[in-house]
C-alpha cells in the first residue's frame, strides 16, 4: 500500500478500466452465472454493510435470509426445511458432508462418501477437509449415476450419499427416488447437488418427471444457488435440511456472539446475498423463473437443432440448459472459439464441446456463435 492515498477520481477511473477488460456476459457459454436481475443487485447493494454472522445486531436482515429459506423450501416441497444462505454450491456440499459425519461416528480415517463420477470438484475440497474419502460409482450410458454400482460400494463405514441434480457438464439428472431409497434401506444421509438444477427442474415443462427434491423420500439435504439460475447476486448458494437437527449438528459455541452459536462455514458473512436472493425471488416468483427457463429451454434448442444441421452428434439430448456436442479434438475448437472471442468449455468423458444457455445467451447471442462456429468446423 502507498504511504499517502491516491485521489477518489483516479481510482474510479482505474476500476472502470479493470470492469472493461472483463468479457462481457453476451460472449460467455461457459458459465452457471449470469447477469443478476436488476432488484437483486439494488437489494445488494443496500444490504452490503450488513453481517449475518451476527444475526442479532441484523434482526431485519436475518428475517429476509429466514425468508429466503422459507421460499426456496416450498420451491423444494418442503415449506418448512431448515437452511441458510451460503456463499454457493462449494459451501454447501462442504457442509452438508460436516453434517452427515457428525451424525455417523466412525473410526477417524475411515469414513467414506458414496458419489456419482460427476460430481462437482467441491466434493474433493470437502473430504479433503473432513478427512473421508470419495468411493465413486461409474455413470451409465445416459451419464446418470449406476445405482446398482452405488449400492456396491456402502460398506459400514459410509456416511453419505451423494446425488446430483443437473451434473456441471452435461446437466443431466440422477435417478434420484432410487438412490433415496438405497439410503433409507441402509440408513445412510444423503445429500442433492441441485446447484444449478435446483432453479431449473422446477420451472420445466415435463419437471414432474424429475424428482430430485424432499418430495423424494430419503433426501436430507439439497444444494441449491440462487447465484446461478436462481438469478441473484454472487455470493448466494442454499443449503437446506429435512430436518433443523442436522444443522444443529454444525453449530459450534461463540459466546461472544449475539446468537451464542454458530453454525455457518463462514464466520462474517455478507447479508447482501440474503437481501437479493429474497428480492428476486419475490419479484419474479414461480411464473417469472417459469419464463426464463422457457426462454432458456427454446434458446438450447435452437442451438441444438443448428449443431444437429451441421452434422454434429450430441453427447446428450439437453435435459436442461446446458448444450454438448461430441468432438474429436474439442479443446482445439476450444481455442479457435476463444480467439474469436467467445468462452465454451470441454467434457472429457465423452469429450465434448459444451455450452451452458443462460439467460444472457439470447436467440440473437445463439445465432452468432452459430455464424462463427460454422466458419471453423
Ligand atoms: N455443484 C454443481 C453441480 C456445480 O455445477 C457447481 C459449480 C458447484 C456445485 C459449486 O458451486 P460454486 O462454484 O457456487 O461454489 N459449477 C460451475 C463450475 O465449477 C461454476 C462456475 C460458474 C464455473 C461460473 C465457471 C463460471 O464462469 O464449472
Amino acid at each position: 500500500m502507498r504511504e499517502h492515498g491516491v485521489d477518489e477520481t483516479v481510482i474510479l477511473k482505474e476500476l472502470e478500466d479493470a470492469a472493461q477488460r472483463n468479457v462481457p456476459y453476451a460472449r460467455v457459454l461457459s458459465s452457471m452465472c449470469t447477469t443478476p436481475h436488476p432488484i437483486a443487485l439494488k437489494a445488494h447493494r443496500e444490504f452490503i454493510v450488513s453481517n449475518l454472522g451476527d444475526p442479532k445486531l441484523f434482526p431485519g436482515t436475518a428475517s429476509l435470509e429466514h425468508a429466503c429459506i422459507g421460499m426456496l423450501g416450498e420451491l423444494l416441497h418442503l415449506p418448512l426445511a431448515a437452511g441458510y444462505i451460503t456463499t454457493g454450491g462449494t459451501e454447501s456440499n462442504i457442509q452438508a458432508l460436516r453434517s452427515a459425519r457428525q451424525l455417523k461416528k466412525v473410526d477417524p480415517g475411515k469414513a467414506n462418501i458414496v458419489l456419482p463420477e460427476s460430481a462437482h470438484y467441491s466434493f474433493d475440497k470437502a473430504a479433503q477437509m473432513l478427512g473421508v474419502t470419495l468411493r465413486r460409482a461409474p455413470l451409465d450410458d445416459e451419464l446418470k449415476v449406476d445405482v446398482d454400482a452405488m449400492a456396491g460400494l456402502i460398506d459400514r463405514n459410509t456416511i453419505a450419499l451423494v446425488a446430483i441434480a443437473g451434473t456441471t457438464e452435461f446437466g443431466q439428472v440422477d435417478s434420484i427416488p432410487a438412490i433415496g431409497k438405497l439410503a433409507l434401506d441402509e440408513d445412510i444421509f444423503f445429500h442433492v447437488d441441485a446447484a444449478f438444477g435446483g432453479f431449473v427442474i422446477p420451472f420445466l415443462k415435463d419437471s414432474s418427471k424429475l424428482k430430485f427434491d424432499f418430495e423424494v423420500p430419503g433426501v436430507m439435504s439439497v444444494a441449491i444457488d440462487p447465484h446461478k439460475m436462481g438469478m441473484s447476486t454472487i455470493p448466494s448458494g442454499g443449503l437446506l435440511y429435512r430436518d433443523e437437527r442436522f444443522m444443529k449438528l454444525l453449530e459450534i459455541n461463540a459466546q461472544y456472539l449475539t446468537s451464542q452459536v454458530q453454525s455457518s462455514l463462514a464466520g462474517t458473512r455478507s447479508g447482501a446475498s440474503a437481501a437479493a436472493t429474497y428480492a428476486v425471488m419475490r419479484h419474479l416468483g414461480m411464473d417469472g423463473y417459469r419464463k426464463i427457463v422457457s426462454t432458456c429451454m427454446d434458446n438450447t434448442l435452437l442451438l441444438r437443432d443448428s449443431l444437429l444441421d451441421m452434422g454434429l452428434e450430441l453427447a446428450l439430448e439437453p435435459v436442461m440448459n446446458i448444450v454438448t456436442t461430441k468432438l474429436p479434438d474439442a479443446e482445439a475448437t476450444r481455442k479457435k472459439l476463444c480467439d474469436m472471442g467467445w468462452f465454451v468449455s470441454t467434457t472429457s468423458r465423452p469429450e465434448a464441446l459444451r455450452m451452458v444457455v443462460m439467460p444472457h445467451v439470447t436467440r440473437t447471442v445463439v445465432d452468432s456463435f452459430v455464424t462463427d462456429i460454422k466458419k471453423i468446423l
